[in-house]
């Protein structure tokens, strides 16, 4: 009895890609909990949680409910949840014999974490909404550009990433906004690499959840420079964090 990860396909080999995806993911394969994914497209996203009853993680602008994936079922328990930080809570309190995600009562610390890496890193998202449009099925090509150029007021998908001087000055602000929080990994260095030093946790698994993302939405296409020049940025140390978790991607 396996416990099923909703996500949604890509033409990304492995169908893997979006980074709330991943959080999930290395939460479950980090416990070492037997999951398998099932793949929903992510036009059919809204559907299949309201025909599960998942709760919604979230409004949309005119008030109606969002529901959104990562969304698990747990055989164990009959439980359904969506949204992959209250996914990591949940496992981390139903399989407490397995490793912990927020050690030693870190939820609320982790929380302000993932609050401060995502405020840093807000350029990014002009770089990859269009490639990321690019790699959806078919099926969901409507749906998501609707969504991704609503974000952008209604700019068209084409037109949203930087050119010329403004990717290169908002390239070197995605930069110095993983520089920013390099300062937060940096304070326990010398007990290791990783946000709490020596032992991984929901941190580590929210920055490592975006450089797969990046990784592979770039690596070996003609935006290859980019991954390459993000694992390069701050001493190599993205490279290496997501070396230290790569035993932890395999997607089921
Ligand atoms: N806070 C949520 C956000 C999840 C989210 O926004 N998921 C997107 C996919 S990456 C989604 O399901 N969107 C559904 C839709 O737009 O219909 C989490 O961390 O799980």
């Amino acid at each position: 009895m396996s416990i099923i990860l909703y996500d949604s396909p890509t033409t990304v080999p492995g169908k893997a890609l979006s980074p709330n995806m991943w959080k999930a993911r290395f939460c479950l394969n980090y416990k070492g909990l037997a999951h398998k994914t099932e793949w929903v497209d992510y036009c059919d996203i809204q559907e299949h949680s309201k025909k599960l009853n998942i709760k919604p993680t979230g409004k949309n602008p005119d008030g109606t409910d969002f529901h959104s994936f990562p969304a698990i079922y747990d055989p164990k328990t009959g439980v359904y949840l969506a949204d992959s930080f209250q996914i990591a809570v949940y496992l981390d309190k139903t399989y407490p014999d397995t490793p912990a995600i927020f050690p030693n009562n870190t939820i609320g610390l982790q929380a302000a974490f993932e609050g401060i890496f995502m405020a840093s890193i807000g350029p990014f998202l002009g770089f990859t909404l269009y490639d990321t449009w690019a790699v959806q099925l078919p099926v969901s090509h409507d749906y998501v550009r609707k969504k991704f150029e609503g974000i952008f007021g209604g700019m068209p998908l084409e037109e949203i990433a930087p050119k010329g001087d403004r990717a290169i000055e908002e390239w070197k602000k995605l930069e110095e906004g993983f520089g920013k929080v390099e300062g937060l990994f940096k304070a326990t260095d010398e007990v290791g690499p990783l946000v709490l030093g020596d032992r991984v946790s929901w941190g580590d698994i929210v920055v490592a959840s975006f450089l797969i993302y990046f990784k592979r939405l770039w690596e070996g296409t003609e935006k290859d420079e980019q991954w390459r020049n993000i694992s390069t940025w701050q001493g190599g140390r993205w490279a290496a964090l997501l070396d230290k978790l790569d035993a932890y991607t395999a997607i089921h």
